[in-house]
């Protein structure tokens, strides 16, 4: 697959795994925890899109800190280039090997080491799953500050990895703000401790962020240490239909200003992306067709100033024409089931065929014009062209699907999409990052010095390139 998609990709200049190699990582994990049977090793080859695969022999698990750095030293020493992987979930083919390089799961490392009430902190592994953390926050009336579709498999390791947005990024913030401390392994294998828990530190350089975000390129996050905030004791939720992109616009506005701090989540479908839910996942909509959609979330403490709050804004915008249907619920079951419409599109998609897949940040009135433009560029060659996304973010996701993959539309699309969202000073990857798929492209949001320090870095904190190399920086 990726050899015909990505004929100018070369293998870089890394050892082959031999016995001596397996026989060490046999010695320090047992059999078990290494995989070398192709048949357990392709999962770990090909990503959720399965757009990407990759032909590892070697599958580590290790289960501590100390084994990260010894199975690094050794790796650097021996160049054997390595793939840091969590919950495999990640959109942009950074998660999967491109060649044969060791993959090095964080799967068996899914211990929480403590829960401060009182702060809300919560310090555990990599591994964890970010549901399950979520889960036990939850029986301590605290949650976790991020929520997105891949909850149910994605690791809190891998969050951090490419500092995953969510569905509630509009009231928690991203992981740069809500990640108090990290413990990361370089690629030499040194630990580098920086697992704070406090929410103010400006003891020097910050050095975790330069691991929130850079996709296994600099170090293997092993610990982190999160901010929890209070679980709300009051939740709403509505879907709502409009007529036009401009509707969704005003309604946005109204919602910042009418529900202000109860605000939690606001997002937007076309009609398109709910399709894919209703049509291939068969999932019932509460309410009829339009051409765009909104589910509007509110959290806070106090249920009838909640309610009283959202009955207002959605009596006020239904009564100017703004919204033209909608449905309100606190209801856990039916909340659920109005969630499961809009946080189950990606998985709805793949149903679709082959996709282009985007993840844009454009200023907030050209949110949607990308959509349309693309429709009218592909014509027939598409068999949808759609968007959705967190439009108190500014971060749409446009899919484009064709029934199988094609050279001929993939020049049409690229680098045209990358172009025009440049042309809106936008962003070419607002949440997922640059993975394997997008390093060429990456100049279209960042200036030559920017990448040019992003390179020193990379060369400072890993000179022999082992550590996810083919992604993220151009070659
Ligand atoms: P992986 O996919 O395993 O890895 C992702 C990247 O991080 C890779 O480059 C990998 O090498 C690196 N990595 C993983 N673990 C570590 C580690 N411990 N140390 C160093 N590097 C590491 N993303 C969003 O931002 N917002 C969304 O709303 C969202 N929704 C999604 C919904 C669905 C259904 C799916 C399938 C994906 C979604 N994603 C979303 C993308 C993806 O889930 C996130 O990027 C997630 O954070 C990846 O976590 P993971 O554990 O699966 O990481
Ligand atoms: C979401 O917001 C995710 O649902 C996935 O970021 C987006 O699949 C996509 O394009
Ligand atoms: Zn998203």
């Amino acid at each position: 697959l990726t050899k015909d998609r990505y004929p100018n990709i070369k293998r870089g200049d890394y050892a082959e795994l031999n016995q001596n190699h397996l026989d060490y990582f046999h010695g320090l994990l047992g059999q078990n925890r290494v995989l070398s049977d192709p048949s357990d090793c392709e999962m770990y080859n090909i990503d959720f899109i399965k757009g990407v695969r990759g032909y590892s022999q070697c599958v580590l698990k290790p289960q501590t800190t100390e084994e990260v750095s010894k199975i690094l030293s050794f790796c650097n020493q021996h160049r054997l280039a390595v793939c840091p992987q969590g919950g495999n979930t990640g959109l942009v083919g950074g998660s999967v090997p491109v060649f044969d390089e060791i993959v090095l799961s964080t799967s068996l490392m899914n211990n929480i080491i403590s829960i401060d009430n009182i702060s809300g902190v919560v310090v555990c592994e990599a591994g964890c799953i970010l549901e399950s953390l979520d889960d036990v926050l939850r029986e301590k009336g605290l949650m976790m500050p991020l929520d997105l579709g891949a909850k149910g498999s994605c690791n809190i390791g891998g969050n951090v990895s490419t500092n995953a947005g969510g569905l509630r990024l509009l009231r928690y913030g991203n992981l740069h703000g809500s990640v108090l401390g990290i413990e990361a392994v370089k690629a030499n294998g040194d630990v580098i401790d920086c697992l704070s828990t406090l929410k103010k530190d400006n003891t020097g350089y910050h050095l975790k962020h330069l691991f929130i975000g850079s996709e296994g390129t600099l170090g293997i996050v092993t610990k982190v240490a999160v901010h929890g905030p209070s679980k709300p004791k009051s939740l709403n939720l509505a879907l709502l239909g409009l007529h036009s992109f401009e509707n969704i616009l005003q309604t946005y506005e109204r919602a910042k200003n009418d529900l202000s701090e109860i605000l939690s989540s606001c997002e937007m479908m076309d009609e398109r992306s709910l399709d894919v839910v209703t049509s291939h996942l068969k999932l019932k909509s509460p309410i009829g067709d339009f051409p765009f959609y909104m589910v509007v979330e509110t959290s806070g403490s106090n249920e009838k100033h909640d309610e009283e709050k959202l009955n207002a804004f959605l009596e006020g915008v239904m009564s100017e024409g703004i919204v033209a249907d909608g449905t309100v619920t606190n209801e856990p079951g039916k909340m659920r089931a109005i969630w499961d419409l809009r946080e189950r599109i990606t998985e709805g998609l793949l149903h679709d065929g082959y996709l282009f897949k985007y993840d844009i940040s454009l200023p907030i009135k050209e949110f949607y014009s990308l959509v349309p433009k693309m429709k009218e560029r592909l014509g027939s060659d598409a068999s949808r062209v759609s968007g959705y996304g967190h439009i108190g973010d500014g971060n749409i996701h446009l899919n484009i699907s064709v029934p199988e993959f094609s050279p001929d539309i993939l020049k049409k699309v690229e680098p045209y999409v990358y172009e025009l969202t440049s042309t809106y000073k936008g962003s070419i990857s607002a949440e997922h990052g640059v993975g394997f798929r997008k390093p060429p492209y990456i100049h279209y949001s960042k200036s030559e010095n920017a990448i040019s320090l992003m390179k020193d870095l990379k060369k400072m904190m890993d000179p022999n390139g082992i550590l996810n190399p083919y992604k993220v920086l151009p070659s």
